[in-house]
């Protein structure tokens, strides 16, 4: 995954070019539908560049789920699976569609909201696994435009206003799906009968609406795609999907749910069987990098989808942490909000997106573009590297005033605290590594940086210890 030519994409391009091979002798093969499949570890790096440079992103799960907001006969623990966890039946749950009417949507506010934040793509849920879309299909119509008073594409509206803000979007689309007649298995609670469903259909339902989903919102960061651990999903249809959805953006990402080869998840990682170009660890963080791309995704408290009772919110300090740590391990972080029925993001979702746009306005550098620690294990927090600078994120301020930093020999040309460059520190270096004299005051409440610039690229000093 992204390091080295793996022996999957070099088996990949072998069979492909046998393939090719073969079309060219017989018929004139369709350059648009092989062009995808087979790629360098140059074209690879270069289509995920802008990804890896982004490392934070913003995760929205809306719906109509958002319309009971979690609560169902009493229970108030439920949010975007409310289908299923209170066992709604599938034509009772239609009737959210109706009530469906988010007069306070208002893209630009969002967008903009994920920008101040620092969040440099956005990936919001086209379809989650109730099967209803908040783009206008012409292939069903459960969807935003045809079944709810609101009548209006939420998509073609974000997609314009990512545009207008420079920032990516990006969909998730839920292979699963309780509401499509074709698809199977049926929920063990329906009383539809799974009779004249042909899941093959449904396939070709859901590429249909893919291609909608590429052909009519612009340019498509990442496909995102989830709800594919039931049986009638596997790797043969993974490998289909992803090489249809590249024939039709070639420059897009897609996740690793597009098979079935979830890391971080229950069960091991085998990138062999993996598809996907990034891994996808949920609701964690690796104890250390993964040796291939992989983003982290998270809610802001218990639940993904909006749930009005949920006051479990994580603190700023605890979300910036979780950024710099991700980060620190060459990852992403996609962090989500679940908007209201009215088409808000929760307040307390706002002011944690404030106050984490307000340490990246500051220490952003230290993040962007980076690449993972080159220290094994910092006590007092985590480092980052870019370029002939080390980043030194400083969660446990030393009250000693001397910050130890194990392994650190090289000598650097400046170092400095990131939110006051003018101000130089004093670096004293020793056998086991090199000591800094810090203020007596951390600068930042969260996690105050540190920069150190070298005349080399450090990457080259080897993994400090
Ligand atoms: O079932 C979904 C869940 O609702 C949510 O969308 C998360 C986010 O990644 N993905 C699945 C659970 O792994």
């Amino acid at each position: 995954m992204g390091k080295g030519m793996s022996p999957k994409i070099i088996l990949r391009a072998i069979c492909i070019l046998v393939l090719l091979t073969g079309f060219m002798m017989c018929t004139h093969s369709n350059e648009q539908e092989n062009q995808t499949a087979v790629e360098t570890q140059e074209q690879h790096d270069q289509r995920m560049s802008w990804w890896r440079d982004a490392r934070f992103g913003m995760f929205i799960h809306w719906g109509l789920y958002a319309i009971p907001a979690g609560e169902w006969e009493g229970e108030i623990n439920h949010a975007e699976w409310i289908l299923t966890t209170a066992q709604i039946p599938v034509k009772e749950y239609e009737n959210f569609a109706k009530e469906f009417n988010p007069a306070q949507f208002n893209a630009q506010q969002w967008v903009n909201t994920a920008k101040n934040a620092g969040m440099k793509y956005i990936v919001i849920t086209s379809k989650h696994h109730d099967g209803f879309c908040l783009f206008d299909s012409k292939l069903t119509d459960y969807d935003v435009v045809d079944a709810t008073p609101f009548k209006r594409d939420i998509l073609k509206e974000l997609s314009e206003e990512c545009y207008n803000q420079g920032i990516k979007l990006c969909f998730y689309h839920s292979i699963m799906d309780w509401h499509h007649p074709d698809y199977l298995p049926r929920r063990k609670w329906e009383s539809r009968s799974e009779e004249g469903a042909d899941f093959d259909r449904y396939v070709q339902h859901m590429k249909g609406q893919v291609k909608e989903l590429l052909t009519n919102y612009g340019e498509i960061g990442v496909l995102w795609f989830d709800g594919e651990w039931e049986d009638t999903w596997n790797r043969e249809r993974g490998i289909d999907l992803y090489d249809y959805v590249r024939s039709l953006q070639p420059s897009i990402i897609i996740n690793n749910r597009v098979g079935k080869g979830r890391e971080g998840m229950a069960g091991t990682y085998d990138p062999e069987q993996a598809l996907g170009d990034f891994g996808t660890p949920e609701q964690e963080i690796p104890s250390t990098g993964l040796g291939y791309d992989w983003e982290t995704c998270m809610t802001m408290n218990d639940h993904w989808g909006y749930n009005k009772h949920d006051d479990n919110w994580k603190s700023n300090k605890d979300l910036i942490q979780k950024l710099v740590d991700i980060v620190s391990k060459g990852g992403n972080f996609l962090l989500n909000v679940g908007p209201t029925a009215e088409g808000l993001f929760p307040e307390p979702s706002i002011k944690r997106l404030n106050a984490i746009g307000k340490w990246m306005e500051v220490n952003g550098e230290s993040i962007y573009g980076t690449s993972a620690s080159l220290f094994s294990d910092l006590k007092w927090g985590r480092s980052t590297t870019k370029g002939c600078k080390v980043y030194l994120h400083v969660f446990e301020w030393p009250e000693n005033r001397t910050l130890e930093v194990p392994g650190l020999k090289e000598r650097a040309d400046s170092v400095y605290l990131l939110q006051n460059p003018e101000a130089s520190l004093t670096i004293e270096y020793n056998d086991t590594g090199a000591l800094i004299q810090v203020p007596e005051d951390a600068p930042d409440p969260y996690v105050s940086v540190i920069a150190l610039k070298f005349a080399t690229t450090p990457g080259l000093l080897g993994t400090l210890h």
